[in-house]
This record gives C-alpha cells, structure tokens and sequence, in this order.
C-alpha cells in the first residue's frame, strides 16, 4: 500500500539518474532500476490527492572534492549536462526539480549544501517549495537510501516535517557492509518512519 497523500504532503524524489538507477551507470545503486515504476506509480498516485511532487538532481562540475579523483569519497558521476545526470526515463517529472552538488558545495541532504571552501552550511529551495505548498507530511523516496535519502529524511524531521521512507522505494549503495541497516537505524532514531518493504 502506498503512503496516503493529501494536499498537505509531498512526494520527495531523490536523485532517480542514469548514473545512479542504471545498471550502466557510474555509481550503480543495486537494484535502482527496480525502483522507477513503482515510484511513477507513487507519483501518480501522490499528484491524484493534490500533493506536490519535487524532484532533486545530483549535478556536479567535472572537478569537486565530493570524487575520488579530487581527493572525496565518489566515483565520477552525475557531471552537469552529461548522459549520466539525466533522470532516469519512465518518470514523470512534472514538479519543481533542485540540483545539489553544483559548485564547491558537498552534502547529501536536498535541504542543504555545505560549502566546502568555508564549511557554511545553507539552505537550498526545497523547504521554501514545501511549505509555500503548505506542505506538513513528506514521503522521501529514490536513491540513494543510505546517503541523500537518509539526509534529507533526517533533515526533513529537524525541519518540522513528519517524514516517511517507505523502504519498497528506495535502495541502497552499502558501500561499507552495514550501512543500509545502520541508515535505517538511524533514520528510525531521528524520527524517520522507515516502512519495511511488505508493510508500505
Ligand atoms: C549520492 C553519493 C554521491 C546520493 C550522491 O544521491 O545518494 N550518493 N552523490
Ligand atoms: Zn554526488
């Protein structure tokens, strides 16, 4: 069963990319792909109760310490205007979209960037979108689970908002053995309600 959508929630959908989503893709999330048509389905369903639906975008310059060739964490993915920042096909993107990553800025949670040349955090759109919406409730789904979902989810508590992750739409990168129950965990102890896969 799907989450129940009013005109006072929100479908969060993170970072549904090539890179990410396709088997193909340069920072691979397994199982991505299983994800896209129950998440059109979602959104269907979220834009059928009035909801808003917005979309986040990783969308990164060539050269960011957020890649392992500049010293961070990441493969090279999700570089503006290539193939591999695209959203995936068979999403309707029909919602305000935010791109993350786009300067010097690292980060996970489509919330906020923190600007790694003076360690600022800021703000981005997302909750001026949600709450001009009057938007109270937020559904945070797509990739990845144990990174810009759980972020955004955790932050979107901090914020005020009730938050749901419903785990059938979403997957997980574990690029250390654990994470995907340790981003659980973590998400349940911030306040997230993390559905399991048969009860969302
Ligand atoms: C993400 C790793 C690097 C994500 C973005 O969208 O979860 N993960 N950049
Ligand atoms: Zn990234």
């Amino acid at each position: 069963m799907s989450a129940e959508y009013t005109p006072s929630s929100a479908l969060v959908v993170v970072d549904m990319q090539h890179d990410f989503a396709d088997p193909a893709g340069s920072l691979y999330v397994r199982g991505g792909e299983t994800i896209v048509e129950p998440i059109a389905a979602e959104i269907a369903a979220a834009r059928e109760a009035g909801a808003t639906v917005v979309y986040t975008q990783d969308w990164h310059p060539e050269h960011t310490p957020h890649f392992a060739t500049d010293g961070g964490l990441w493969p090279v993915h999700c570089v503006a205007e290539s193939a591999g920042a695209a959203l995936v096909p068979g999403l309707p993107v029909d919602g305000p979209l935010l791109r993350k990553g786009t300067g010097t800025e690292d980060g996970y949670s489509g919330f906020s960037e923190v600007d790694l040349a003076t360690g600022a955090t800021k703000g981005t759109d997302l909750s001026t979108i949600l709450d001009e919406a009057g938007v109270m409730d937020i559904t945070v789904v797509g990739l990845a689970g144990d990174w810009c979902v759980k972020a955004t989810a955790i932050d979107g508590v901090h914020l005020g908002y009730s938050v749901t992750v419903p785990l059938r739409l979403t997957r997980f990168v574990e690029l250390q053995e654990g994470d995907t129950q340790r981003a659980i965990a973590a998400m349940r102890e911030a306040g997230v309600a993390v559905l399991d896969e048969a009860s969302s």
